[in-house]
């Protein structure tokens, strides 16, 4: 698969490298919501804690039906994760890293109790993986509503060498309905889909049925396939694409209109 096609001189958390990382003073045994965004235009980053765990609650803003212990998290271009971390009596810094997916170049913040020496972190780490789907399939989300969906296949299309891409139409919709899209990546790379005033939930991997959590976007890795539900309750036109800002400008975007 192709990954990372956008290089940067450096990679930040709140505005700040590991060089001058934005340092949080926290009480000893605190316990920490962490409301983190990737606002990147072009990096997938992971959630990093390291040897600590946490427990992971919301997604894009959504409360997971059941929370679950992680110790990272994949964050693709513009999704969100709330994770819970309660801070072990007698810890130094904790540096919650964000390591790019398929690189070695990571930031951080740091949460540091009372008095602890803050050491220096090096700009690189370990490479890190690309971002799978192997968390998304064991997130939990609200019940799916037993009433009948139509089903529409949408194609994304594009490759590295015309640096073209793009997806397929979604045909006009009625309001009321339920929709599924059924998102399928004919490319070798990875695509964050971002769909305009909706929740969405993710009701199938490859084709195997889940009842996944409610987002407003999810990756598409190479050659995967993504189903997403909806009901068709906010008339639009609504934007739907990849945010991947470089591949929505280059044609990964299309309209949701109600009829
Ligand atoms: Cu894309």
């Amino acid at each position: 698969m192709d990954v990372n096609d956008i290089e940067y001189d450096a990679y930040l958390a709140n505005d700040r490298t590991l060089d001058d990382p934005e340092v949080v003073a926290i009480e000893a045994r605190a316990r920490v919501r962490l409301r983190v965004i990737n606002g990147s235009a072009a990096t997938g980053f992971h959630l990093d804690l390291g040897e600590l765990s946490g427990t992971l609650v919301a997604v894009d803003g959504d409360d997971l039906a059941e929370p679950l212990r992680v110790s990272s998290v994949p964050l693709a271009v513009s999704q969100r994760a709330d994770v819970l971390l309660d801070m072990p009596a007698g810890t130094g810094v904790v540096p919650v890293m964000f390591r790019r997916e398929g690189a070695r170049e990571r930031t951080a913040i740091l949460l540091r109790p009372p008095g602890a020496p803050i050491r220096r972190i090096s700009e690189l780490g370990d490479p890190a993986p690309a971002i799978g789907l192997e968390l998304e399939t064991r997130m939990r989300g609200p019940a799916i509503p037993v009433r009948p969906a139509r089903s529409v296949i949408v194609p994304l299309t594009g490759d590295m060498a015309s640096y073209r891409w793009g997806m397929g139409d979604v045909p006009p919709l009625r309001r009321g309905e339920r929709i599924e899209l059924e998102l399928r990546n004919t490319t070798m790379m990875s695509h964050p889909m971002h769909l305009h005033g909706h929740r969405f939930q993710v009701v199938a991997i490859d084709g195997r049925r889940l009842q996944g959590a409610s987002r407003d976007t999810v990756l598409v890795p190479p050659m995967q396939r993504v189903t997403i539900a909806f009901e068709a309750d906010n008339p639009g036109p609504w934007p739907f694409h990849c945010h991947h800002l470089y591949h929505q400008v280059r044609g990964m975007e299309t309209l949701v209109r109600y009829a």
